[in-house]
């Protein structure tokens, strides 16, 4: 590949190795068209930062006070207050979690005050996922009694908001309900047990202030609390309130890939994370006078497109299709046939805004956090939640009538449509495999090997997609069922791989299984923080095999983590005693090999090694949790290496 970096034992692509390899032959197309057009995307802003800064690389630039920026080395190992490289690399990564943490928590935020406002009667939003409300009622030892189910599922709301804020020494309700009590008594003894997500966002912002800790293993800890956090209050909450929001989503068949778009209909995208807007939108988008309007600026109809998590929600319940991911955003407008983007909060990158100029699409924003120069804004604001159907409708107008602007000399829409079948929630994996019992006893005799969730971001380091379609694609050969989230599960998604027939690229067991079922032996759960429906499934998997979580053939793997939110995501899996497999060294020193002091021979070679990696790869972290991180940016290395894992796994158990 292009670029070649020493000190991280790893390469870099440039624009022309993502061409050679990513796997989706309209991404190819588009990335070739915009190219030929001279609109600039991520993939040349990459290379303009190339060669990138070697201390920000390796976690070893200092920027939290005035008094730097301390880059570390060899020659100046402490910064200028002193602190030393051990603490600023692992400084630098609880930081990281904390603001991934809190991209989430605000997603929660709006959810949970979503079921409040409707609760109260303030916002005009019809709950429909009952089962969830009883159910966490339940287990939050909530009295139903008689109450209705507005109320009950205000009361559980209000839980979800003090597990997001709570400021007293008590845990995360959540943590309480869904931990294993092995993990329970674990995190007791380690000490990590998470009041909230914004008590541990502000211990994590303190504890890494000029002149306060100075001690990486309390940065550690603080780290895998922050986790637990991030896992029980922010996942768990905006998954769950979104459930008893929309619904419990439900196995469908449907069709995905940028060839959705039709150049005579008014194409709109919507993209971010948090679906009650866009909820509303669609209700407007289906009715008669919005219908009206399409025919009347000349369009045949509408389409709707879904991206990154946004995207992920629509197509778990309605199987809206989904084009593309993070990355993808721009080749998506390089079709020149988008009317609209439609965007609420997060991973709505600017240069969106770029090439939506260069075709003219309109990008309407609707989060008050995350406001664009140029776009529209028409926000949904959870305070003032009584405006929602007039904005709603206000957007779906806007969108429409966008057709009538759009530069039909410029279009392009590649052909590919890909099948998939979406909507695999906790409850529909267990019951799609006739129970929990019955899919444990496919694992433990083999059929199935082992159990992998494949997710995370994509990052221009890495071949675009490549990685993330090559692992599944081995992984399912080999029997290991996937499960997969977010940005990654686009790709897989687009490549086939999350459709019934891809039973025929499975292997034996695996393949027989899907055939059997009439399932994929890819199943996507739906955007990030539904990471939550995998991490259920291992629980009660775990806990109906009698063993503990980190004893199972489970393992995480991020081919192209890049979002501060995934570093939340593979603490989260590990805390739990589910390694990580990351296609791409986290900014930490990587060990490079060196000559022994007295070497006879160029091939007398020691490990490199420093605390941090030897934490997160080596025993200290095993130690406490029973997980560890494996980094691999080959993919078909990483395949054998989560091979490897889940092989060891079930040899310990006796499962062969
Ligand atoms: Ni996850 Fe969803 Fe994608 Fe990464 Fe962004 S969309 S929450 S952060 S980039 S997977």
């Amino acid at each position: 590949m292009k670029y070649q970096y020493h000190i991280l034992n790893a390469e870099m692509p440039g624009k022309e190795d993502v061409l050679k390899m990513t796997p989706n032959p309209a991404t190819k197309e588009l990335i070739e068209r915009l190219d030929k057009m001279n609109v600039e995307t991520s993939l040349d802003r990459f290379e303009a930062q190339q060669p990138m800064c070697g201390y920000g690389l390796r976690g070893l630039c200092c920027r939290m006070c005035q008094w730097g920026p301390c880059r570390l080395s060899e020659k100046a190992p402490r910064g200028i207050c002193g602190k030393d490289m051990n603490s600023t690399i692992m400084g630098n990564i609880v930081r990281a979690l904390v603001a991934g943490l809190s991209g989430h928590a605000m997603h929660a935020h709006e959810v949970i005050m979503s079921i409040i406002a409707a609760a109260d009667g303030k916002a005009n939003l019809t709950l429909k996922g009952e089962e969830r409300v009883w159910e966490l009622a339940e287990k939050l030892g909530i009295n139903t009694g008689d109450k209705e189910l507005l109320q009950a599922a205000k009361e559980v709301a209000l839980v979800l908001l003090q597990d997001l804020s709570r400021m007293t020494a008590e845990p995360i309700k959540l943590l309480e309900v869904f931990a294993p009590e092995e993990r329970k008594k674990t995190w007791q003894s380690l000490g990590v047990i998470p009041r909230s997500a914004a008590y541990e966002t502000m211990e994590t912002l303190h504890m890494t202030t000029l002149g306060a800790c100075s001690d990486w293993t309390a940065l550690a800890s603080q780290e895998l609390r922050s986790a637990l956090a991030y896992c029980y209050s922010t996942l768990f909450g905006s998954s769950m309130a979104t459930e008893i929001l929309f619904g419990i989503p439900k196995p469908k068949l449907t069709k995905v890939n940028y060839g959705i778009m039709k150049e005579d209909h008014v194409n709109i995208l919507v993209h971010g994370h948090s679906p009650v807007m866009v909820e509303k939108i669609l209700e407007k988008i289906a009715t008669p006078e919005i219908q009206d309007l399409a025919r009347q600026v000349g369009a045949k109809g509408i389409v709707i497109g879904g991206m990154c998590c946004t995207g992920d929600e629509l197509l778990a319940r309605y199987g809206i299709p989904t084009v593309t991911n993070i990355l993808g955003q721009e080749f998506a407008l390089g079709t020149g046939a988008v009317d609209a983007v439609v965007v609420d909060m997060q991973c709505v990158i600017p240069g969106m805004k770029i090439v939506a100029d260069c075709f003219g699409t309109e990008i309407i924003t609707t989060c008050n956090s995350n406001r664009i120069p140029g776009a529209i804004h028409i926000p949904f604001d959870v305070d003032h939640p009584e405006t929602l159907d007039d904005d709603a409708m206000l957007v779906a107008r806007t969108a429409v009538e966008a057709f009538a602007k759009r530069d039909r000399s410029k279009m392009h829409i590649p052909k590919e449509i890909t099948t998939a079948m979406s909507g695999w929630s906790f409850e529909s994996i267990l019951e799609a495999f006739g129970g929990r019992d019955k899919l444990l006893s496919l694992i433990k005799d083999g059929t199935i090997k082992g159990i992998a969730t494949v997710v995370g971001c994509n990052n221009p380091k890495v071949p675009y997609e490549h990685s993330q379609v090559t692992i599944a694609r081995n992984l399912i050969e080999a029997n290991i069922l996937i499960t997969t989230t977010g940005c990654c599960s686009h790709a897989l998604l687009n490549n086939g791989l999350c459709a019934p027939e891809a039973a025929e690229l499975a292997g034996e067991g695996l393949g027989r299984v899907c055939r059997e079922l009439g399932i994929p032996p890819v199943l996507a759960v739906g955007g990030c923080v539904d990471n939550t429906r995998t991490l259920r499934l291992f629980i009660e998997l775990a806990k109906a095999a009698g063993v503990d979580l980190k004893d199972m053939p489970f393992i995480f793997v991020g081919p192209e983590p890049g979002n501060e939110k995934t570093v939340g995501q593979g603490v989260s899996f590990l805390a739990h005693g589910v390694s990580n497999c990351i296609g791409y060294p986290a900014p930490i020193p990587v060990p490079i090999p060196k000559l022994k002091e007295n070497a006879q021979s160029q091939d007398d070679l020691e490990r490199g090694s420093n605390d941090i990696v030897d934490f997160f790869a080596g025993e200290g972290l095993y130690e406490k949790v029973g997980a560890k991180v494996y980094t691999e940016p080959y993919p078909k290395l990483a395949a054998q290496t989560v091979r490897m894992h889940i092989h060891r796994k079930r040899q310990a158990l006796g499962w062969n």
